[in-house]
């Protein structure tokens, strides 16, 4: 595994020394400075699940075959992609929800002398992806399937960030509107489909297969980073920040939930007065009242309930495909996220 990480890491550095002299750019020193920090100031600091899962994923599909260093280094550029979109959408993600630190360091948006310059270094981590598919995926049977799938997802993910946005503003309106099936669209399209079904669905296309036959397998992996999501918003409030490495800020920003949609669903009157007063307010005092009436309704065992008949629910739909293969990629996907604390 360490060995896998650092092979996987190395694949990184050699991508990134391509892009760094992409020859459709003139280069300076300054610019190739700019865009080499800010590379590595974003894209490898992760905990790389969603990429070192394409390796995993396409390992699992051969059936234990050993892949050669061709292939090895394809799955990684391709689980380096999926990081890169990562990236991106973390960089704007950080900015639009006023975050404070990720993964252990400010926002990068909050580095001095960077500011927002940060909008258009988000745009030019969602360009390179396109420049690393073309130079090591070009003539593949598969290229435009490639490029159709990171299209496909892109669009579902912003879209789904979209709706995070704007769910606010009607939040702020009337905070009764955020429900469980609101909140499962949001987090199905903004998080979902990019961190679970693209890597597994970029494996598929690795091994030759074609993903208008897998819907089933879309529909598990959906699930899965649904329950995923819920995991992130019940961190954002209970994780302890420092292994997380990021600082809550979905009750300051008036997000639709999933601690808030249960709130609503178990409170009584007088405490949804409480609610509707301090939720969405700057102030750590607010923020407080509303992790106070959080404990008091033991969200935190609500969420253990959740998590485990997800676990289950999960467990029971993989143990229903019939190919034992797609069932070990799976499985090994929902190993590497339940009850994680990170
Ligand atoms: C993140 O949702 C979704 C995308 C597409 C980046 P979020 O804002 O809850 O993520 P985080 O908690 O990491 O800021
Ligand atoms: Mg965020
Ligand atoms: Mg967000
Ligand atoms: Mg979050």
């Amino acid at each position: 595994m360490a060995d896998l990480k650092s092979t996987f890491l190395n694949v990184y550095s050699v991508l990134k020394s391509e892009l760094l002299h992409d020859p459709a750019f003139e280069w300076s020193d300054d610019s190739r400075q700019w865009v080499d920090r800010m590379l590595d100031y974003n894209v490898p600091g992760g905990k790389l699940n969603r990429g070192l899962s394409v390796i995993d994923s396409y390992r699992l599909l051969k059936e234990g075959q050993e892949l050669n260093d061709d292939e090895i280094f394809l799955a990684s550029s391709l689980g380096w992609c999926i990081e890169w979109l990562q990236a991106y959408f973390l960089v704007l993600d950080d900015i639009m929800d006023s975050s404070h630190t990720r993964r252990g360091q400010p926002c990068w948006f909050r580095v001095p002398k960077v500011g927002m310059i940060a909008a258009n270094d988000g745009v030019l981590l969602r360009n390179h992806i396109p420049r690393i598919l073309r130079k090591h995926f070009k003539g593949k049977s598969y290229y435009t399937d490639l490029l159709d799938l990171f299209n496909e997802v892109e669009f579902q993910t912003a879209a789904g960030q979209m709706i995070d946005l704007i769910t606010t503003l009607e939040g702020e309106k009337d905070l009764s509107k955020y429900t469980l099936s609101l909140h499962r669209r949001i987090v199905q399209y903004k998080t979902a489909y990019y961190s679970f079904y693209l890597p597994v669905a970029c494996a598929l296309l690795m091994a030759g297969e074609n993903l208008d036959n897998h819907v089933d397998v879309k529909n598990i992996l959906v699930e899965m980073g649904t329950y995923f999501q819920v995991q992130d918003d019940y961190l954002d409030c209970f994780g302890d920040p420092q292994t997380i490495g990021k600082i809550g800020t979905d009750i300051e920003d008036f997000k639709c939930s999933w601690l808030v949609v249960k709130a609503l669903e178990l409170c009584n009157e007088e405490q949804k007065k409480v609610l509707h007063e301090n939720y969405g307010k700057p102030d750590p005092a607010n923020v407080a009242i509303v992790k106070t009436l959080y404990n008091e309704l033991n969200l935190e065992g609500v969420f253990v309930e959740y998590e485990s008949a997800s676990y289950e629910k999960l467990v029971t739909s993989i143990e229903a495909h019939p190919n034992k293969a797609v069932q070990a990629v799976l499985k090994s996907f929902l190993a590497k996220i339940y009850k994680r604390q990170k």
